[in-house]
């Protein structure tokens, strides 16, 4: 047994043989010990809202068309659905507010005295934006930002702050839609309310609820996170590292971060780089401490500190099966319950650290933010306790690891693109008019044992490239590629179609753009804005050639930020079919009846090669519509001489990006923008 059939990634299946021989059970174990899983439950015709059920819906028409309350497949649809979005939304802007608390403590209010202003340019701009008045004393701006953005979760009336970034157009599609998001908690309890026995019985009337909860997530919580852990941790610039499980290393202390917020995992970057804690690994008898992460965790301490990744969602527990993990550190979001059996196997420790998430065998080590620093001691000196006991007879360290750039964001994008003297999204803009770049596709999201891990969201992303499509991701998706060489520069020499290649040769970036985290697909939210703004390719996000694609969706969180991409006007495909294949009226909603409504929606499938299609098919009908030239290369050939564009001819690059190709100077790994 070689294991394909699980997953696409070497390393990932040089683990699992080694799980086979020892006996460990991992997700994918678990998953097929559950098939054949509730078809009912599938189909989303499974009801629990009240404690009358559970009531499920046959599909075939023969059984019970009703639950006991009256409520048919498409309402039962609906409301599931919508729960998922709640709760989705619910955890990306809980992530916020927790940033939110810290930024406020930064005026030594005692709430996070741990932590200083890192992006006083970022800080300034929001401050501008939000109209916070100061006397210049960083401290002070940052509380007052802090407080202004915390009201934004409990306001009873909109707009949100944030949402006004949304093109003017958009926002009236939302006005006329009703649904304009008020207060993030307050959208959140509104859908749970609606979605509550006995309330909202129209299913259609409960997804546009759905859309301005998943709305208040997008152009909101997930916004403001963003934005706080550029202020408090910096903003992101390109930079390299690498990807995958052979970024453990043998002869140091390694510990593994993993969830979603950077608050204390940026602090143990910090103190692992302290001169008394490396004395004591040295100590134990290793050679340092490596800090590497898994899924979103990772994400951020990769794009703002090129720390390693050691793996996507599906990874979490092959990697305390190296044996060479001494401590894996998790916060929230995305984190098995079962890592402390894995764990079990080997010497490892699991620590949790967030007052929301306790794993009974885990050992609990609360992070007070007031208090940072001790906090990240106390787990690096466990770590070095843990590596004395490390048994190296028992560590097998896959030799994968890839080379990537990650670090690209919506403000830095005009500086890599537009090169130091055109800093600006109009290169990009004249690309895509002319025919070179067909257009931009998010590819983002988790991994899933219903899909050989990977695979889905490689095939997709390399289809993309070959018609000279830009991609940008994030979370799990971004890892994905980062593990199979996508996110370096030379892949667009190797993967992508001509026109493509060649604004990625001349910029020097990946043709791949790795842009963060779960909540930084607000990022991407940011650059349909800009190119909106800069005019040309349309004057609202759903006239832009752009698409999304979550194509090994797992979390709710998925069903949220698709939710709010349909609503914003983009076309979203999304993988696995989620469960709502038992309501018609559902499906035909979101994949059809919304489009007049927002100009965006969905297309649910489980056939990535459709996904491919369709999404390419958007683009020229996009592209179509805006009268764009025809594309300057099909198939690989040149197709229109006419259609020269003027997007390279004065390209002046930015220092040090082209020298981001892999194998250059470490010295080298960093490109910074200009200060803003
Ligand atoms: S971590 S939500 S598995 S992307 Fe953000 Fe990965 Fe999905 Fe979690």
């Amino acid at each position: 047994m070689n294991f394909d059939n699980r997953s696409a990634d070497p390393a990932a299946q040089e683990v699992l043989a080694q799980a086979r021989d020892c006996g460990a059970q991992t997700v994918w174990d678990r998953y097929d010990a559950l098939q054949p899983m509730c078809g009912f439950g599938e189909l989303g015709l499974c009801c629990q809202v009240c404690y009358m059920g559970p009531c499920r819906i046959d599909p075939f028409g023969e059984g019970a068309q009703v639950g006991a309350c009256g409520a048919d497949a498409h309402l039962i649809v609906a409301r599931n659905l919508a729960r998922a979005v709640a709760a989705g939304a619910a955890a990306h802007s809980d992530h916020g507010r927790q940033v939110v608390e810290v930024l406020r403590g930064v005026a030594g209010d005692g709430a996070s005295s741990g932590y200083s202003v890192l992006n006083p340019g970022k800080l300034k701009a929001l401050a501008a934006e939000w109209g916070v008045a100061g006397n210049g004393d960083v401290r002070r701006l940052a509380s007052e930002l802090a407080v202004r953005m915390e009201a934004q979760f409990g306001a009873q009336r909109g707009p949100l702050v944030p949402s006004l970034r949304a093109p003017e157009a958009q926002r009236a599609r939302w006005a006329k839609m009703g649904i304009t998001p008020r207060g993030i908690d307050r959208e959140i309890v509104d859908l749970l309310h609606c979605s509550h026995h006995g309330v909202e019985a129209d299913p259609v009337a409960l997804l546009r609820a759905a859309m301005r909860a998943a709305l208040a997530d997008g152009w909101g919580g997930s916004m403001i996170a963003t934005d706080a852990q550029d202020v408090l941790f910096g903003g992101p610039a390109a930079i390299r590292s690498r990807a995958n499980l052979g970024v453990l290393e043998e002869k140091k202390v390694n510990i593994l971060v993993h969830g979603h917020e950077p608050t204390l995992s940026e602090m143990l970057v910090a103190a692992s780089r302290n001169p008394e804690l490396l004395a004591r690994a040295r100590q134990a008898g290793a050679e340092g401490l490596n800090i590497a992460g898994i899924c979103c965790t990772a994400n951020e301490i990769l794009m703002r500190q090129g720390m390693p990744v050691a793996g996507n969602y599906l990874h979490q527990e092959l990697a305390l099966l190296t044996g060479a993990v001494d401590v894996m550190v998790v916060d929230v979001q995305c984190v098995m319950p079962s890592l402390v059996q894995v764990a079990a196997c080997r010497h490892t420790r699991v620590v949790t650290t967030s007052p929301q998430a306790h794993i009974p065998g885990a050992e609990h080590l609360e992070f007070d933010p007031r208090e940072p620093m001790a906090a990240a001691r106390a787990i690096i000196e466990r770590a070095v306790e843990a590596f004395a006991r490390r048994d190296p007879a028992r560590v097998r360290i896959p030799r994968h690891s890839m080379d990537l750039v990650a670090g690209f964001t919506n403000e830095n994008l005009p500086y890599y693109l537009g090169g130091r003297f055109r800093a600006g999204y109009r290169p990009l803009i004249d690309a895509v008019a002319a025919g070179r770049i067909r257009g931009i596709v998010a590819v983002v999201g988790c991994n899933t044992p219903r899909v050989v891990q990977d695979q889905h969201h490689l095939a997709l992303v390399r289809s993309l490239l070959a018609r000279d499509v830009l991609v940008v991701q994030t979370g799990c998706s971004a890892i994905a590629s980062g593990k199979a060489g996508l996110l370096r520069p030379e892949a667009a020499a190797e993967l992508a179609g001509p026109g493509l290649r060649e604004v990625c040769d001349a910029v020097g970036i990946p043709p791949v753009l790795h842009v963060g985290s779960c909540v930084d697909n607000s990022r991407i939210l940011s650059i349909c804005v800009a190119l909106v703004a800069e005019g040309g390719i349309g004057s609202e996000l759903s006239e832009l050639p752009v698409a999304a694609a979550a194509p090994e969706a797992m979390s709710e969180k998925a069903v949220t930020i698709g939710m709010y991409a349909v609503a914003s006007g983009i076309f979203t495909a999304f993988l696995p079919t989620p469960r709502v294949a038992g309501s018609r009226v559902v499906r035909k909603y979101l994949e059809e009846d919304v489009e007049r409504e927002t100009g965006g929606k969905f297309l649910f499938t489980n056939d990535i090669q459709e996904a491919a299609r369709a999404i390419v098919a958007h683009l020229d009908g996009k592209r179509q519509a805006l009268k764009l030239a025809p594309m300057l290369y099909e198939n690989g050939v040149r197709s229109s001489e006419a259609a020269v564009s003027r997007v390279l001819s004065d390209y002046v690059p930015p220092t040090g990006l082209t020298s981001l190709g892999c194998g250059k100077a470490q010295e080298q790994s960093q490109s910074r923008p200009p200060e803003s």
